[in-house]
């Protein structure tokens, strides 16, 4: 028997990066078959077709992985190419969809949630270009697991995935591949590996933390086999199903030993680390914290100087709560610049239509179309080769960025754990005062313009409503306010504050101090601490 009678589970909506539930939710009975049963059932089934299966090693990824190979084999899939172990990094699956040619593929992660039995599990679904699938696909899987009856699934032993080499499962070929070889070839093919390992050779010193999580494998093989950087550059290099404890989400206060160590008197050079899947990256220099929306604009001014950029970027992208600071070096070197919503799956119709290369969000997300996901150790290894063609280190690369272009002051600001009712009240309230909020005076500040962000693809012309409040102040200052979409406990406020300071004085604040009239004014119209009865952020990046 392969079919099975199931029953619909309510909340089976994927959110912005796929669906994340805590990992008891995906191990009841029938959970995980559901939504991989509705997600075949959207796109069409998967006889004949070729999918890439893998994830970020975390706890229940292994078990899940046998699960979909059987349901992929009960549904006539031809080939599931699967990472040794079960273990495939963000990236690399994205890379493996577009090299293999697949149909698609299914990533099993929570990417920057911690992960254990008691914490976070995810399924993602990625389509033929590699790329996260869009909404339409994702409301579809949605409706699909509102309406479910059976599942399919073939009644055999797990298949071996600890070797590399094919097998059968029924008529499908499981092909187990190495999971860092196809990626670290590409960044081959990308990086001036020969600068880089020069840069190495002169005794250039690196710390990566890799968290316990999916990029140990493939900095290893990269950074110091292939780059020769020295013997433990590399820390918590194996992946954990628990991530080691590890919360892998590389911001200053998750990824706060490297912090320590980057800030004190022994720091190395440079330093990075990655979050659970491998597509985040937070970079530092010796003494200095580099925000992510500046990173994608040091990158963005810096490509050409990479041989895989050396024509030229064709455009740029960010989020819409990323700061302008890429804005203002598109405009310098006259390419297009797209404003999208929230997620990575945004700029995939932007970088097929072959508008942009270069995308980024501030949430620690840089990538370009070399694949359709961002990408953690790509953007770690654009820091060195640009570190490397300009005999710079991150300071003066940032300083002489600011002095150039003007400083974009930027802070995230996220109120975690929120009671969902109290979020939902006070983000509807703001929705009904948006009108009425233009030409107000808070703390000093006035209101040029308030509304909610809302999207039309410019590419296939979907919209997308209700992505973020924004509230502009005159003068170029600007607070963003949205809910996130990949927690599984309660609502996370958002708060996204950017000042912009053109220089040549004042670019040297520290940003909370620099922030401070823009926070006190949203706290004046928003009352997020009054309603909330919180003192303060949890998480300030
Ligand atoms: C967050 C970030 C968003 C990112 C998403 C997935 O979403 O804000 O920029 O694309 O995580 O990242 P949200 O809805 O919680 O704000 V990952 O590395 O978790 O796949
Ligand atoms: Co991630």
């Amino acid at each position: 028997m392969t079919t099975h009678p199931t029953t619909p589970f309510d909340g089976q909506k994927p959110g912005t990066s796929g669906l994340r539930k805590k990992t008891a939710v995906f191990m009841q009975p029938n959970f995980l078959e559901n939504f991989v049963q509705a997600t075949f059932n959207a796109i069409g089934g998967v006889r004949g077709k070729t999918l890439v299966l893998g994830g970020d090693g975390r706890y229940f990824g292994t078990d899940a992985a046998q699960v979909i190979l059987k349901m992929a084999a009960a549904s006539g899939a031809a080939r599931v190419i699967v990472g040794q172990g079960a273990w495939l990094s963000t990236p690399a699956a994205s890379n493996l969809i577009r090299k293999r040619s697949a149909d698609g593929g299914i990533i099993l992660s929570a990417s920057h949630n911690p992960g254990g039995p008691n914490e976070d599990f995810g399924v993602k679904y990625n389509m033929a270009n590699g790329g996260p699938a869009p909404e339409s696909v994702t409301e579809a899987i949605f409706a699909r697991t509102k309406e479910i009856t059976e599942y399919a699934k073939f009644d055999a032993p797990d298949v071996n995935l600890t070797a590399i080499g094919e097998s059968h499962l029924g008529a499908m070929v499981v092909e187990v591949v190495d999971p860092v070889s196809a990626y670290a070839d590409m960044m081959e093919e990308i990086f001036d590996f020969k600068a880089l390992r020069g840069l190495f050779h002169e005794g250039f010193t690196m710390r990566m933390d890799s968290m316990c999580a999916i990029t140990g494998p493939y900095a290893v093989e990269i950074l110091e086999k292939r780059l020769g950087a020295a013997k433990g550059t590399v820390v918590h290099e194996t992946p954990l199903p628990d991530f080691g404890g590890m919360h892998p989400d590389p911001n200053p206060t998750w990824a706060h030993e490297l912090m320590v160590e980057m800030m004190g008197a022994s720091a190395p050079d440079f330093g990075a680390a990655s979050d659970g899947d491998g597509d985040r990256n937070m970079v530092l220099g010796r003494g200095v914290y580099v925000s992510p929306s500046d990173s994608l604009a040091v990158i963005a001014a810096n490509a050409h100087l990479v041989p895989g950029y050396a024509q030229g970027l064709k455009g740029v992208a960010r989020s819409m709560p990323t700061s302008a600071a890429v804005d203002r070096v598109a405009t310098a070197l006259g390419i297009d610049c797209y404003e999208t919503p929230t997620g990575w799956k945004f700029f995939g119709n932007l970088m097929d239509a072959g508008r942009v290369s270069l995308c980024g969000e501030e949430s620690f997300g840089t990538g370009s179309d070399h694949v359709r996901e961002k990408d953690g150790l790509w953007a770690v290894l654009m820091w060195l080769n640009i570190i490397a063609a300009r005999g710079q280190g991150v300071a003066e690369i940032l300083a002489e960025h600011f002095e150039r272009f003007g400083r974009n002051y930027y802070s995230r600001h996220d109120y975690e754990a929120l009671p969902v009712d109290q979020a939902n009240a006070m983000l509807n309230d703001l929705r009904d005062r948006l009108a009425s909020l233009k030409g107000t005076q808070n703390h000093g500040l006035i209101v040029e313009n308030a509304d909610e962000f809302a999207y039309t693809d410019p590419v296939d012309g979907s919209i997308s409503v209700q992505q973020g409040f924004r509230i502009l102040f005159e003068g170029g200052s600007r607070v963003v306010l949205r809910l996130s979409g990949t927690g599984t406990e309660g609502a996370t406020l958002r708060v996204y504050l950017e000042r912009y300071v053109p220089g040549p004085a004042g670019l040297n604040e520290d940003p909370q101090e620099a922030l401070g009239p823009i926070i006190r004014a949203t706290e004046e119209i928003v009352g997020i601490r009054a309603r909330t009865g919180r003192a303060g952020p949890d998480v300030i990046t």
